[in-house]
C-alpha cells in the first residue's frame, strides 16, 4: 500500500515542532510547510519539507498535490493586527482549503483555538465542561479569526463533503507551567495533542465536527465528550503540575471569569 501523506502547515511553529516527532509512525510521510524553512530531516524520518506561506495559493496548491490528509496549523498563533489576521489566519484558511479540495484531499484539521470563545464566562461550563460547539464569543481579531476558520471549515465540509475538523485548542505547550495557573485549565500536552490528530485522522466519516482540544485535565473547563467520540482518550492531566505553578500569578478580573484569560484584556489589534 502507497505511504499515507499528511500535510502539516505552520510546521516550524510551537504545535507543529511539537507534533513533527509524535506523529511519525510507520507508513506516513510528514510534508511539512512553513514561511519559516522547517528543518530537513533527520536520516531515515520520512519528512518532506517546503517553505511558503498559506496565504500563497500556488504554494499551497503544490504543497497539498498527492497528500492524503491536510492538518492545518499555519496562520499567526496570538493576537495581531486586524489586517494580519484577515490575510494570514482568515483569507490562508480559505486558500488551503480550497486548495485541499482541488487537490482531492478528503480530510481536513483545522486549529482552532479557545480564543473563538474566549469570551464564554468560566461558569458557563457545566459538569461536564463547555460543549465544544458553543457559538462563537470570541476575545481579540485572532479569535475572530478562528470562529472564520471553523465556519469556512463547515463550508467546505458542506460544499464539498469533506470531512472537516476544527480542534479548538487550549493551550499546547511541553509543559502547563509557561502558563501559570491558568494552564491547570487549558493545558494540552503535546503527547494528548498527537493521540487527538491520530483520532481525527483516522475517525471513519466524521464529516464536520467541532472539538475540543485538552488533556484530562481536572480543572479543564472544555468537555471532552465530542473528541471522544472521534476515539480520542487522553492520558495526561495538568494536575502533576500544580505544585510548579501554585506561586505563580493567576489571571485577575475579567481575565479571570473568561476563557480566553489574559486575551480578554489584551489591547485589541495588538500583537504582544
Ligand atoms: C492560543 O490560541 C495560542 O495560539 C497559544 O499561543 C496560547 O496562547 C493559547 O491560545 C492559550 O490560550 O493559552
Amino acid at each position: 500500500m502507497a505511504d499515507e501523506r499528511v500535510l502539516i502547515t505552520g510546521a516550524s511553529g510551537v504545535v507543529g515542532t511539537l507534533m513533527r516527532p509524535r506523529l511519525a509512525k510507520p507508513g506516513r510521510i510528514l510534508r511539512l510547510l512553513d514561511v519559516r524553512p522547517p528543518a530537513p530531516p533527520e536520516p531515515g524520518e520520512a519528512v518532506e519539507v517546503l517553505t511558503g506561506s498559506v496565504t500563497d495559493p500556488e504554494a499551497m496548491a503544490r504543497a497539498c498535490e498527492g497528500a492524503d490528509a491536510l492538518i492545518h496549523l499555519g496562520g499567526h498563533s496570538r493576537e495581531n493586527s486586524w489586517e494580519e489576521i484577515l490575510d494570514v489566519n482568515i483569507n490562508g484558511t480559505q486558500i488551503a482549503l480550497a486548495a485541499a479540495q482541488a487537490a482531492g484531499i478528503k480530510r481536513v484539521i483545522l486549529a482552532s483555538s479557545n480564543h473563538a470563545v474566549g469570551f464564554r464566562r468560566n461558569d458557563e461550563a457545566g459538569p461536564d465542561g463547555l460543549p465544544a460547539d458553543s457559538s462563537a464569543r470570541p476575545d481579540t481579531y485572532y479569535g475572530v479569526g478562528k470562529a472564520a476558520m471553523e465556519a469556512l471549515g463547515s463550508l467546505y465540509a458542506s460544499r464539498f463533503g469533506m470531512d472537516v475538523i476544527c480542534v479548538r485548542i487550549g493551550s499546547c505547550f511541553e509543559t502547563p507551567v509557561v502558563l501559570g495557573q491558568r494552564g491547570l485549565t487549558t493545558w494540552l500536552s503535546p503527547d494528548d495533542g498527537a493521540r487527538l490528530f491520530e483520532a481525527c485522522l483516522s475517525a471513519p466519516s466524521p464529516g464536520y465536527r467541532l472539538i475540543w482540544g485538552v488533556s484530562n485535565n481536572k480543572r479543564r473547563l472544555f468537555s471532552l465528550d465530542e473528541a471522544a467520540a472521534l476515539g480520542y482518550e487522553p492520558q495526561d492531566d495538568a494536575e502533576s503540575y500544580a505544585a510548579e505553578v501554585a506561586d505563580l500569578p493567576g489571571p485577575t478580573g475579567i481575565a479571570a471569569d473568561h476563557i480566553g484569560g489574559p486575551f480578554c484584556t489584551a489591547p485589541l489589534g495588538e500583537y504582544n
